[in-house]
């Protein structure tokens, strides 16, 4: 049988074809090129006629390399991918579009209904060099994370296979120079510059770290990877995937929001008028080499229209937002939604949010499309062609039409702010949490703590890291070998945190939730606690045994159930890791998901930012999820991406205690609290120094060096 890593090859170089000879011959996993033998009719037809003097001509070249043959099985009979050609092959796909949606999804059933891993790879050899590469490979992604037989394969970065997406493309000059003229052995890094987007006389830039983070951006994709809004229904309709499409994004703007306060800005306006000027412009500054075009701008003040494209099949006008606005809210305050029978269904206490995210993303998976539309999906189309809104030049997309860029764009930001707001009108009809069901009888946190080495207590510090990426499986049609980018981002000093709970009845089981948020508001006054509660980033979850007595639990910053750590988010396939076919590698395309750990604080400023830390200790026989059985060694990311296959592990609504107004008389955070749980005053401190991280040097750098201080894998977590 044909080794299972030898799909990963597709992934490479993703519009350079097949035949020109994939892998790394650098890589210390690749001995040389790696050849397909396929059959003459996968050539796409310009290349069927020459297609011997095609293989001689790239394999001579490599010659002085080993090459290896990977024999390819013929399919019996050749599907009809008609539906996958009207898709141009340099057109932009884009995720939120309904009709490159239906393709995808015809395309990722097509590929799941393949009997076996041969069959599979051989129709992706027959697709590769057809259909949109971008489309090929988002596709193949999805079905590599949800086939049983490929789960266990390492996907690389989507960064490094779209560098474009993620790196100024000013340097890709640059790195093209540097590795066509430099023997890959002494290459050196091209710095990518922190402000290539704008400078400060845009306000919003203070803030460009954040929205420009390509780990934050990794996140992103991969989130939207994980739950596609359309496809089989089985990869679509994961446990509760409406409520942590709900969940995930208003974590994302409270961390925004935090950020913004940091920086002496104020928090997100939603974008609730779509007849106004926009504000706020945006200059990405992309390639996409893919379509070899540039990413269109967003002058500032820009104004939506009605939307009418007929290549993309969008049409759509702003009314049309507003009357599914509108019927969302009616659903909201009359507790029900209308289904395509006519039948009511009740928003339920717990399972309302999950009906209701469904709805407005809008997945297929919604009760009721014709009634309730597509609105979170069209406010991205309606922006991300605000510069062509009939297509009258040609243009595409913005980077707001696209998961893996959108959260570079101050104004995706304020859309989903608009879209969060939903969400918490429908939380604030709901009865807010008593003390009851808040507190765990007989258990008394007693206190939290924060230790960061080289700093006071309760202090976090945060400062630039200097990291290096390797983009060349992204960069097509160049010599092979390393072409390294250095770039800047937030990093913050690891941190523990010691909680001391008294637990005055039998030993059992406590879930232990950490939070965070700003104490002041922009004008520089207390936030009181139903503004507060939206701030509440989460920190951490984790599951603890409470023996009778005293506990101390220490608990590592970098065992965080929200984070992934460095290498998973940037994935650098290169470097040394786990067995293709082990658990480790299944948990690792799944966990691509993930906040970044150099994102876990928001950066603080040079005065030490003021915010309060939150923990609670809940009672675990109440939070605590059948079949939720965590069998990966995964260093999961559970609170936003969920668990690959199994229930989402947390019984309580998300957001959990912050998710719902606070009961009556509740004023400040101090009189939220019942005596499982304990709050402290925390200070980030800021150091404008800039260190360069030692642990994440590509393998072709590491070969002859000391590993350095490569993190230390996460502990077990209960
Ligand atoms: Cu993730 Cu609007 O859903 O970008």
């Amino acid at each position: 049988m044909t080794d299972k890593k030898s799909l990963l090859y597709l992934f490479d170089r993703p519009t350079e074809p097949i035949f020109a000879g994939k892998g790394n011959e650098k890589s210390p996993q690749d001995a040389g090129k790696v050849y397909f033998e396929l059959p003459n009719e996968y050539l796409p037809t310009r290349y069927q006629s020459i297609s011997s003097g095609l293989d001689t001509r790239f394999q001579d070249q490599d010659s002085k390399h080993k090459a290896t043959y990977i024999p390819v099985t013929k399919l019996s009979k050749l599907p009809d991918i008609s539906f996958a050609l009207a898709l141009k092959r340099d057109t932009a796909f884009c995720l939120f579009n309904s009709y490159h949606n239906e393709i995808a999804g015809k395309l990722i059933e097509l590929l799941m209904s393949t009997k076996n891993f041969d069959e599979l790879l051989s129709l992706s050899l027959y697709l590769r060099d057809r259909i949109n590469s971008y489309l090929f490979i988002y596709a193949l992604s999805v079905v590599v994370l949800h086939r049983p037989d490929t789960r266990n394969l390492e996907l690389p970065s989507h960064a490094q296979m779209f560098p474009g997406m993620y790196v100024n493309s000013t340097n890709f000059g640059q790195a093209r120079q540097e590795s066509n003229l430099i023997p890959a052995e002494n290459r050196v890094p091209i710095e990518i510059p922190n402000d290539f987007s704008a400078n400060d006389l845009d306000i919003e830039n203070r803030v460009n770290y954040f929205r420009e983070d390509i780990g934050l951006n990794l996140h992103h994709w991969h989130w939207h990877l994980v739950y596609p809004y359309r496809g089989p229904r089985n990869v679509v309709a994961k446990d509760r995937r409406g409520e942590l499409f709900y969940y995930m994004h208003q974590q994302m703007m409270g961390r925004y929001n935090m950020e913004r306060l940091c920086n002496d800005m104020a928090r997100t306006k939603r974008l609730t008028n779509w007849y106004e000027p926009i504000a706020e412009g945006y200059f990405p500054k992309l390639d996409n080499l893919l379509a070899s075009r540039t990413w269109p701008s967003r002058p500032p003040n820009s104004i939506l229209s009605n939307i009418n494209r007929e290549v993309e099949r969008l049409q759509f006008d702003i009314e049309d937002l507003e009357r599914w606005r509108d019927r969302i809210y009616k659903a909201i305050h009359t507790g029900t939604i209308t289904d395509t029978a006519g039948q009511k269904i009740r928003l339920t206490e717990f399972e309302g949010i999950d009906i209701l995210g469904d709805l407005v993303e809008a997945s297929i998976l919604s009760r009721n499309p014709n009634l309730y539309g597509n609105l979170h999906n069209s406010l991205h189309n309606a922006i991300s062609y605000i510069h062509d809104p009939d297509s009258r030049y040609l243009e595409d997309f913005n980077v707001v039409g696209d998961p893996a860029t959108a959260m570079r764009d101050p104004v995706f930001y304020r859309v989903h702010a608009f879209i969060d707001d939903i969400f918490q009108e429908f939380k604030s009809t709901l009865p807010s949490y008593n003390a009851q069901t808040l507190g765990f009888e007989n258990v008394q946190v007693q206190s939290v703590e924060v230790n960061t080495t080289g700093a006071q207590r309760n202090v976090f510090t945060t400062f630039w890291q200097q990291s290096t990426l390797d983009l060349s499986r992204g960069i097509d049609f160049l010599p092979r070998g390393p072409l390294l980018a250095r770039v800047t981002h937030l990093q913050h000093t690891p941190f523990t945190y010691k909680i001391v709970v008294q637990n005055n009845g039998n030993q059992r089981m406590g879930t232990v939730r950490l939070f965070m948020a700003p104490r002041y508001d922009e004008r520089g006054l207390p936030i009181l606690f139903n503004e507060q509660r939206k701030l509440m980033v989460e920190l951490d979850k984790f599951s603890v045994q409470l023996q009778r007595g005293r506990n101390e639990i220490n608990r590592q910053s970098i065992e965080s159930s929200v984070t992934i750590p460095y290498e998973q988010t940037f994935r650098n396939v290169d470097i040394n890791r786990a067995e293709n076919n082990s658990s480790a590698g299944q948990a690792f395309n799944f966990c691509g998901c993930g906040w970044p750990q150099h994102m876990l604080i928001a950066k603080g400023n040079a005065e030490g930012f003021a915010c309060q830390l939150f923990v609670m200790v809940s009672n675990g026989a109440n939070d605590t999820v059948e079949n939720s059985g965590n069998t990966q060694s995964c260093d999961n990311a559970a609170s936003y991406c969920g668990i690959l296959n199994s229930r989402y592990p947390d019984a309580r609504s998300m957001g959990f205690p912050f998710d719902r107004v606070g009961r009556d008389a509740i004023a400040t955070l101090q009189q939220f609290l019942t005596p499982n749980m304990a709050i402290q005053d925390v200070r980030i401190f800021f150091t404008n120094r800039t260190q360069v991280n030692q642990s994440n040097r590509p393998a072709s750098q590491n070969q002859n060096q000391n590993q350095g201080n490569r993190r230390p894998q996460q502990g077990g977590r209960n």
